[in-house]
């Protein structure tokens, strides 16, 4: 293009790939298109001159039909959304790549899974039950889905971030969606589990209850994607190279840990910012900061697969760490976001069918429904059968068969032959065949009589429920007890509260107890356990009812506690600095930089937006402003000293909320000098009519800055705690 007619300076990005990313990038820059510095053009690549004005016989007259320009441009329009995903529509994504330690080799001959191997690969997290432009922060499952571009073809490793599944058979997933997603006559309530025919159907599917703990758990409620596990949920197998078969589990355990936020925090998070999820992920890959996984397998022998006493092709069962420890077989590091959200995150198409060599499917009944739904869905949201040609589902190893034609084809294949085997082409391609290089699927005995049925050994519906719960610290099940009671309280239908109560006293009675007095239910609840399946003629009837948990035989286990497997640090967590005018500067500064030193991102905080001078008399750039953000937003707060500006945030409501909300929230607080330690301390006496002194201790999360070097690294390890649940004076604030 002549440079004189340029009508903006080119401003190309240049983008710095690492080499172990090059050829997906190189790849998807092939498609990339930057209009910096270029003519605005029609489709067919002719100049437009004037985008402004459409072709009008008379300049007050109508428009005409043959404005190609108008058309164009309009119809494009018209056809630019596709079908939102039916389940997972709301949901965000980034590039990065696997990095395999080797150890996997072990179990599997995938080429991804060799040691030192580097494969590129794009991850979307995703919530269940929303539209596409809802909340990050329903109460709701979190889809962690992972498509590997491995040298030997696509994986995708299709998964939640919670280990089971509510259902054990595909054939019920329609019915649990439409249980769980807005009612079909008012489309009401929008991404949320807290209505009627969600909790009638749970309430009448017993094998959901595993699940449904979780789904009430602060699991629900992630602070972070970066800060979720991830489950590829079914047993999987591996096969090595010398066709030796174990099952697998897959664990993807972040590197900061597992935290979650409180209720309270996702109601008003919901509100504050509905993206705080998309934004998080987005914001910390722009920073560099970039999110890690290690990618942990069970394993178990084939010989063992009975060895449970549960069955292990059961989707609403977990192997638990105690029986079988996860090995870590690489890292995930997300490192990229993407250009375009809809090219790429939207258009990415998961099929849980795509695997590679050395991995295989299980006769799980919920997995083998998946295997037919996921490619469906791509040929419903994408339109037709080449969505794989489309730049973000694109293998990077190369393609080559007979499949042609179809709605926008891209690839041109040459020659003469579409069909195999033939002579015309020379043979090619070719099945790989005797080499066994290709995807051979595990030989496995099969027998059994053609039938609608289950085996009884997926009918334990409540011990690993009980595990669930007991294995929680006690806060953990004072939220799992909140939850069910802010859940079932919007239900409209007593028969369905009475009927989860009756459930939850199969699980455990203190839990079912707890839920029925916030809700108004009577215990004990009489309640048979529905039979939802078919009973064979001349069978037991009673060895296909649900049994209440064995309550005095169940172990808990740790892995499944939160809390009780603490990551603490400060990395990356937001840090409130809370100051006005007269702030004493030195100290905030001292603070900002021993708080960036542990990889925190202190952010200035203000009544107002612009700049804020402090005592030094100068003024510095306000990130955030009292008016436009709230507390939910922040993992920790640090008020400001100087006299001036403690007056000043004491006269201003809603810094007194802001700190207020931080408090019950057990969030950690700093303050710095004794000015601002005493403007906290008033603002939380006078909330709760009480003296709280006792609870500004650095114990309870709550470090008075005096300057000294023990007190900042003091606030710094606050930070990384996150959380001090036994703060006192708690529940006595109501923000
Ligand atoms: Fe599914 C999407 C995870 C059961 C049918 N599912 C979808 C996504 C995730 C999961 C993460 C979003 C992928 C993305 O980001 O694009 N689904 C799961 C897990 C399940 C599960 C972990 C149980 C272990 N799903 C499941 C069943 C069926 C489906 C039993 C149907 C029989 N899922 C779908 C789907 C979706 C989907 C309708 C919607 C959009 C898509 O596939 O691409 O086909």
């Amino acid at each position: 293009m002549p440079e004189e007619k340029s009508p903006v300076a080119k401003t190309k990005k240049v983008k710095e790939t690492s080499s172990s990313t090059l050829d997906k990038d190189l790849q998807l820059q092939e498609f990339t298109e930057d209009s910096s510095g270029e003519f605005l053009t029609s489709n067919q690549g002719v100049r437009i001159n004037d985008n402004q004005n459409s072709l009008r016989g008379g300049d007050r007259g109508p428009s005409l039909l043959e404005d190609h320009f108008l058309r164009e441009k309009l119809t494009h329009f018209d056809h630019e959304r596709i079908p939102e995903r039916v389940v997972h529509a709301r949901g965000t994504a980034a590039h990065g790549t696997f990095e395999s330690n080797g150890k996997g080799s072990k179990y599997s001959k995938a080429a991804f899974l060799k040691a030192g191997a580097v494969t590129p690969l794009f991850t979307r997290f995703s919530t269940v039950a929303g539209s596409r432009g809802s909340s990050d922060l329903a109460r709701d499952v979190r889809g962690f889905a992972t498509k590997f571009y491995t040298e030997e073809g696509v994986f995708d490793l299709v998964g939640n971030n919670i280990p089971v599944f509510f259902i054990q058979d595909a054939i019920k997933f329609p019915d649990f969606i439409h249980a769980v997603k807005p009612e079909p006559h008012n489309e009401i309530p929008q991404a949320q589990s807290a209505h009627d025919t969600f909790w009638d159907f749970v309430s009448i599917n017993t094998e959901a209850t595993h699940m449904v703990l979780w789904a009430m758990s602060d699991r629900a409620i992630p602070r972070s994607l970066r800060m979720m596990e991830g489950f590829g949920v079914h047993t999987f197998k591996f096969v090595d190279d010398k066709g030796v078969v174990s099952f697998v589990k897959f664990h993807w355990k972040p590197r900061l840990g597992v935290h979650s936020v409180l209720w309270d925090e996702a109601l008003k998070i919901s509100g504050t910012d509905p993206d705080f999820h998309r934004r998080d992920l987005y914001e910390a890959i722009e920073a560099g900061a970039f999110p890690q996984w290690d990618l942990g397998v069970q394993i178990v022998e084939a010989s063992k697969e009975f060895s449970f006493d549960f069955d292990l092709l059961d989707p609403t069962k977990l192997i638990p760490e105690e029986l079988v420890p996860v090995e870590i077989v690489g890292t995930m590091t997300l490192d990229r976001n993407p250009e375009n959200f809809f090219a790429e995150t939207e258009q990415v198409a998961f099929c849980i069918s795509h695997i590679v060599p050395g991995i295989d499917f299980t006769n799980d009944p919920l997995l083998q429904g998946r295997l037919f739904s996921y490619l469906d869905t791509q040929l419903k949201r994408l339109g037709g059968p080449n969505f794989h040609e489309l730049p973000i589902n694109k293998s990077l190893a190369p393609v080559h068969n007979n499949q042609r034609d179809g709605h926008m084809r891209q690839t041109i294949n040459s020659g003469r032959t579409s069909y195999e085997p033939n002579t015309v082409g020379g043979g090619c391609p070719f099945q790989a065949g005797a080499d066994m290089s290709g995807f051979v699927s595990a030989v496995e005995k099969m027998s059994g009589l053609k039938a609608r049925d289950r085996n009884l050994s997926f009918m334990d519906h409540f011990s690993q429920a009980r595990m669930f719960y007991i294995s929680q610290t006690e806060v953990e099940q004072q939220h799992i007890v909140e939850a069910f009671q802010f859940e079932l309280l919007h239900c409209t239908i007593d028969e369905i509260k009475e009927r989860m109560v009756g459930i939850l006293q199969n699980v455990d009675d203190d839990l079912a107890n707890r839920v029925a007095s916030g809700i108004g239910v009577k215990t004990p609840v009489k309640l048979e356990l529905p039979l939802n399946r078919q009973v064979p003629a001349d069978a037991d009837v009673a060895a296909y009812q649900p049994k209440p948990a064995n309550k005095s035989k169940i172990a808990p286990s740790k892995a499944l506690s939160i809390l009780a497997n603490p990551v603490n640090t400060a990395e990356t967590l937001k840090v409130a600095m809370l100051v006005t005018e007269g702030f004493d500067a030195a100290a905030v500064k001292a603070s900002m930089a021993a708080l960036t030193a542990a990889g925190a991102q202190p952010k200035i905080l203000a009544p107002h937006g612009g700049t804020v001078k402090g005592d030094d008399g100068k003024a510095i750039k306000v990130d955030f402003a009292l008016p436009a953000t709230r507390s939910v937003l922040f993992d920790a707060l640090m008020v400001g000293g100087g006299v001036g500006c403690v007056s000043a945030l004491s006269a201003d409501a809603r810094a007194k909320t802001f700190i207020l909300e931080t408090f019950k929230h057990c969030k950690p607080i700093g303050a710095e000098g004794k000015e601002a330690a005493a403007f906290i301390l008033d603002t939380v006496n006078s909330a709760t009519g009480k003296d709280a002194s006792k609870a500004i201790t650095a114990e309870h999360g709550i470090v008075v800055d005096s300057g000294k070097k023990a007190d900042a690294d003091n606030f710094v390890k606050c930070v990384a705690q996150q959380r001090f649940w036994a703060r006192p004076f708690v529940n006595d604030i109501t923000v």
